[in-house]
């Protein structure tokens, strides 16, 4: 009789433990950067910084009940139109709880609008675009600085530090570049300086000797930058080859190593950009991270600590959350409070914007970005 007894409860036992294995269910995090062409690199150290937080959230244990989580990267190729194809694709899928990214300003912006109408928040670990925030969408959050922060902080290094009066602007006409340097010029200005001329390129254009060797006639001191290093990259050959032999700045879009190795270290020497804060090797918070990232993937990207922060405030959301229901995880994130980031803590203010970050000033030096300073605007 109670060898029957005991039996049947082993059997009941087993039944409870394999349903509960068949039960594991899985939810999903988008991600949307430019995984090819040729920002691949950048949005590949952003990719790969998400899935590290995916992978760690998972060796925690369930986010709730018996819920695993999953990284859907899809790629926007830095290209609005795709980028609001990915995101159509991920809103329409009830198993994506939040989204990481878009990586640009010009694909966080085009496809915000989508996201909010599909109440789904997303988190960029790059987009500095100051527009972003302001249009309204409560679920837009982004934990990097915005470029009204930057570019000021660049302005006044260019006028208090480097001391040039007399400068040439280009940019690359994207929601970003062209609203860097709108910024940097509005501050330039301000302090007195003399803007020589504005210029604009497009992306993948691949001559820019006519517009260098104007820029070199009106002999500006410096040549402040808007946009990524694909670009830039070729303009600093293509000026050295014009005789513009003068030192170039510009944001966090140029702040990757692709700059110096395609441009060449010879020729990338002496080069400014701004960067969201100070270089994570730098940071005890970030140390563990950047050792077990570089010892997978080889050098860090410099968004790839953005995207690991930005992921684990979402994946913090959805264990508060304890549900699948976007709306309530929305709301979570909203509450974030002091989230302990390898950047540093994690607030936003009421537009989604990250609060308290500061911005930090580089220079090529001996093919490496060194740090020079941590700048206020
Ligand atoms: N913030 C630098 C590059 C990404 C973007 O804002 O377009």
């Amino acid at each position: 009789m109670r060898r029957g007894f005991y039996s049947c409860f082993l059997l009941a036992a087993a039944v409870f433990i394999l349903c509960g294995a068949v039960k594991e269910e899985t939810l999903n995090i988008g991600l949307v950067a430019p995984l090819t062409g040729d920002q691949a690199y950048i949005g590949m150290g952003v990719l790969q910084g998400a899935q590290m937080a995916i992978e760690d959230a998972n060796i925690k244990g369930p986010v709730f009940g018996n819920v695993k989580l999953k990284l859907i990267p899809l790629d926007d190729q830095h290209n609005p139109t795709q980028a609001v194809l990915a995101a159509n694709k991920l809103a329409a899928d009830p198993n994506v709880m939040a989204l990481v990214g878009h990586f640009n300003s010009s694909c966080t912006k085009a496809a915000s609008a989508i996201y909010h109408e599909a109440r789904m928040a997303e988190v960029s670990p790059a987009s500095t675009n100051p527009e972003i925030s302001r249009q309204g969408f409560d679920t837009f959050f982004r934990v990097c600085a915005t470029d009204d922060v930057q570019a000021p902080t660049a302005a006044n290094f260019v006028w208090n530090k480097i001391g040039a009066k007399k400068i040439a602007i280009i940019d690359d006409q994207t929601t970003y570049g062209k609203g860097l340097a709108d910024e940097f010029e509005k501050k330039f200005k301000l302090l007195g300086g003399n803007v020589v001329t504005r210029g604009g390129i497009t992306q993948g254009e691949k001559d820019f000797t006519p517009l260098l060797t104007k820029v070199r006639s009106l002999k500006p001191e410096i040549v402040f930058y808007g946009g990524v290093y694909p670009e830039l990259a070729l303009l600093l050959k293509q000026a050295r080859k014009v005789g513009l032999n003068v030192p170039w700045m510009g944001g966090d879009g140029i702040y990757d190593v692709s700059l110096i190795k395609l441009a060449t270290p010879q020729i990338a020497e002496g080069t400014y950009a701004t960067m969201l804060g100070v270089d994570p090797h730098s940071l005890p918070s970030a140390g563990d991270f950047v050792k077990r990232y570089e010892a997978r993937y080889g050098e860090i990207g410099s968004f790839s600590a953005y995207a690991y922060d930005a992921a684990n405030v979402i994946i913090a959301a959805i264990r508060r959350a304890g549900t699948k229901d976007r709306e309530k995880i929305l709301k979570e994130l909203h509450a974030t409070k002091d989230f302990p980031g390898v950047l540093g803590l994690v607030n936003f203010d009421e537009k989604g914007d990250a609060v308290g970050k500061s911005v930090g000033v580089f220079k090529i030096e001996g093919g490496k970005f060194k740090f020079i300073e941590e700048a206020k605007p």
